[in-house]
């Protein structure tokens, strides 16, 4: 057994019996009330499960096991090459709850490198789709076309004890982890360079060998390809791509399954494919007015995308009430490698200019921007200007929070996902009869 999978076995398998404890002592103990608009409107604020590896704060924003994402820049083991985390790192410490030393985050890559060969058939099925197949459609069925290769769908069908479910899920969830890089480069070579291809450099670090099979050798582009691949990874569990791997894992779908389902839902333009849709927009405002608009120009451009009915992409979120930390670290990054970066400007004007706008709507409740609003500019920045892959390499990051988690449910021995229902009739006469009464 391999180190980290025996640090994982050592601090998951001892709290699946706390957690048993909790439901056996505290079972009927009441967490909080729900109402009648939370269960139409997405059951936001709803607790409804447990997720062990970050959580989100509506004003402070994530944390990663604890830390927040300046801890993270500041603590986590980075590349001899520049200041930014290696991914490998929060992989280790969202799966062990741990912050890991550099020989932790080595041999985090080592196990990669040595998982990282994609069967061929995966190649094959990507090589006959149609050209128009969209990119995070790609993804998607490359990673079920990997399903093939799941030693938890194999251990199952062969009769496995449910107390060993975490050993081949740990099996999956490295194997998979370790080809999405290859997988993601070559749906971007393919799609957009011609299919000339280029074969893993095994001295790179995960991040810096994605970079490197994308086709971008710039230093600054790998530095930009760790933060990226950091801050994406986890956002608690109630987002709809951790949300989605979490409840298809629940009927004990393996690793591919789960995660192609989350990843489906990542592809949503109210979720990841903000991220293209962030720059798509943006482009089209400086293509209109030649350049940086002008604080007048823009604010036009943000009141007709309202007025015609859509959402200004990359502002407003679900849970939190501020700028988005990810958005800051962003920031940070443009402000020092890009500083004159046209797009850059553009992107500061929109964050002096659009929350006073969307705050006058009256009904966003969040009018700051989130991590879509800049990931596509630093992006382009370097060259990777096809915008309808960035979901992608969200994907690529965020595979490492919700596999990680799905780990965790697995050794804790979550039960399938099953809540109740009900219908507008039912609602109807709770409310008539009295049994549903205003929240105090
Ligand atoms: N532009 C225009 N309208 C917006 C808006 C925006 N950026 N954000 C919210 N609204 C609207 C909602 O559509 C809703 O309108 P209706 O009442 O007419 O239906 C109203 O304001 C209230 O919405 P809310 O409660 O503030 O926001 P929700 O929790 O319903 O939705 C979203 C959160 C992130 C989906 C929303 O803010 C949005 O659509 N933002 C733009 C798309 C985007 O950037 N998505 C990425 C989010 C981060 C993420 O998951 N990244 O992967």
């Amino acid at each position: 057994m391999d180190n980290i999978k025996e640090k994982f076995k050592e601090k998951a398998l001892p709290m699946a019996g706390t957690i048993k404890d909790i439901v056996k002592t505290h079972g009927n103990f009441v967490l909080g009330q729900y109402t009648v608009e939370q269960v139409y409107q997405g059951m936001k604020g709803m607790i409804g499960m447990v997720t062990e590896t970050s959580k989100l704060d509506a004003n402070e924003g994530i944390r990663f096991r604890g830390y927040s994402i300046p801890e993270l820049r500041e603590k986590l083991p980075v590349s001899k090459e520049g200041p930014e985390p290696l991914p490998e790192g929060i992989f280790y410490l969202l799966l062990t709850g741990e912050m890991p030393l550099l020989k932790d985050v080595i041999e985090v890559n080592n196990e990669w490198m040595k998982r990282a060969t994609v069967p061929k058939h995966v190649f094959d099925m990507l090589d006959m789709l149609p050209d128009k197949t969209h990119p995070m459609t790609q993804f998607s069925m490359a990673i079920m076309a990997l399903q093939t290769e799941s030693v938890f769908a194999r251990k199952y069908r062969e009769g496995m004890n449910k107390k060993d479910y975490w050993d081949p899920m740990y099996e999956d969830v490295m194997n998979l982890i370790a080809r999405l890089p290859r997988i993601a480069a070559y749906i971007y070579r393919s799609t957009y360079k011609d299919g000339k291809h280029i074969e893993p450099d095994p001295k790179l670090d995960w991040a810096g060998n994605f970079a490197h099979m994308l086709g971008f050798e710039e230093l600054d582009f790998r530095k930009l390809m760790r933060l990226y691949l950091t801050i994406h990874a986890d956002h608690e569990g109630g987002n709809v791509s951790a949300h989605a791997t979490h409840l298809v894992g629940s009927a004990l779908s393996d690793p591919y399954l789960s995660l192609a389902a989350g990843m489906n839902g990542l592809a949503g333009p109210l979720h990841g494919l903000a991220a293209q849709e962030v720059a798509r927009w943006i482009i089209e405002l400086r293509d209109k007015y030649n350049g940086v608009p002008s604080r007048e120009q823009l604010g036009e451009f943000i009141k007709t995308t309202l007025a015609e009915g859509k959402v200004v992409p990359g502002y407003g979120h679900a849970v939190l009430r501020k700028t988005d930390p990810r958005y800051t670290a962003q920031q940070d990054f443009a402000k020092k490698y890009m500083a004159d970066d046209e797009l850059f400007k553009i992107v500061q004007l929109l964050y002096d200019v659009t929350p006073e706008i969307l705050k006058a709507t009256g009904k966003i409740k969040n009018p700051w921007p989130n991590v879509d609003a800049h990931s596509g500019i630093l992006l382009m920045h370097y060259g990777l200007v096809e915008y309808d892959f960035y979901t992608v390499l969200f994907g690529v990051s965020r595979a490492i929070g919700v596999l990680t988690s799905l780990l965790w449910d697995r050794a804790l021995g979550m039960p399938i996902e099953r809540p109740s229902s009900v219908t507008t009739q039912w609602i109807q006469e709770k409310i008539k009869s009295g049994d549903a009464v205003k929240a105090e």
